[in-house]
């Protein structure tokens, strides 16, 4: 899979992407992750890329004319399945979406930043608007790194046991049970016995029941779904 960033700081990208499952993913060939600086694409004066919003009001706005540049530049190299908009008023961003990212081949990611970028970029560039939840950051790219990330992990073959991502939180709308290790008592506190037990049905079991347990206690709004 491969995915385009366009970003106007560029340098918040290079640290996510450079330790653990992500630099495991880009080293396997996996994942190939880009991020385009949009000052590059712009013809403006020291390199300017966002201006007042017209109408008047606080805050600039992208300008529409470097990011069309930038678009259009990168689909001359690439058929991306969806260009996403990373925006606080973009739909919820869930393992549900992830899931569903994870298959596909290319994504462009639009980091906005100030008030946002001009309506028209969203109009006839843009195939899905994400949020990452109802707070509101500086700039997408915290949010693009998160996507990223989520989405990488799950592409087959990123993660060393393979079943690991299903057993995740959220995979079924459950969240994960409790995990033990080494040792087995630490400060008089024990280990669950079941899961010394070596009876991988009755751990099954008990891990299910524990999933369900706690998100009856943390989420009672995932089992409603
Ligand atoms: Cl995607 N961008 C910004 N700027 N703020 C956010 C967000 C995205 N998701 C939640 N807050």
């Amino acid at each position: 899979m491969k995915i385009d960033i366009i970003s106007v700081v560029p340098d918040l990208l290079q640290s996510p992407f450079a330790h653990s499952i992500m630099k495991r993913a880009k080293d396997k060939g996996l994942l190939e992750v880009n991020v385009i600086n949009l000052r590059e694409y712009t013809t403006y004066a020291r390199a300017q890329v966002d201006d007042y919003q017209f109408g008047g009001g606080a805050g600039m706005v992208m300008m529409v004319e470097p990011l069309v540049n930038a678009i259009e530049s990168l689909q001359k190299k690439t058929t991306y399945d969806e260009i996403i908009f990373l925006t606080p008023d973009g739909e919820t961003f869930n393992q549900k979406t992830a899931n569903h990212l994870s298959l596909k081949k290319n994504l462009l990611l639009i980091c906005g930043h100030y008030k946002g970028i001009d309506q028209r970029v969203r109009d006839h560039f843009i195939t899905k608007e994400i949020s990452i939840g109802d707070y509101v950051l500086s700039g997408g790219e915290l949010a693009a790194a998160v996507l990223v990330d989520a989405i990488g992990r799950l592409i087959p073959g990123v993660l060393n046991d393979e079943t690991s991502a299903l057993t995740d939180s959220f995979q079924d709308n459950l969240l994960a049970p409790p995990v033990y290790t080494r040792p087995e008592e630490f400060r008089g506190w024990k280990v669950p016995e079941i899961l010394l037990s070596g009876n991988h049905a009755k751990i099954d079991q008990w891990r299910q029941e524990q999933a369900h347990k706690r998100t009856q206690e943390k989420r009672p709004d995932l089992l409603e779904e």
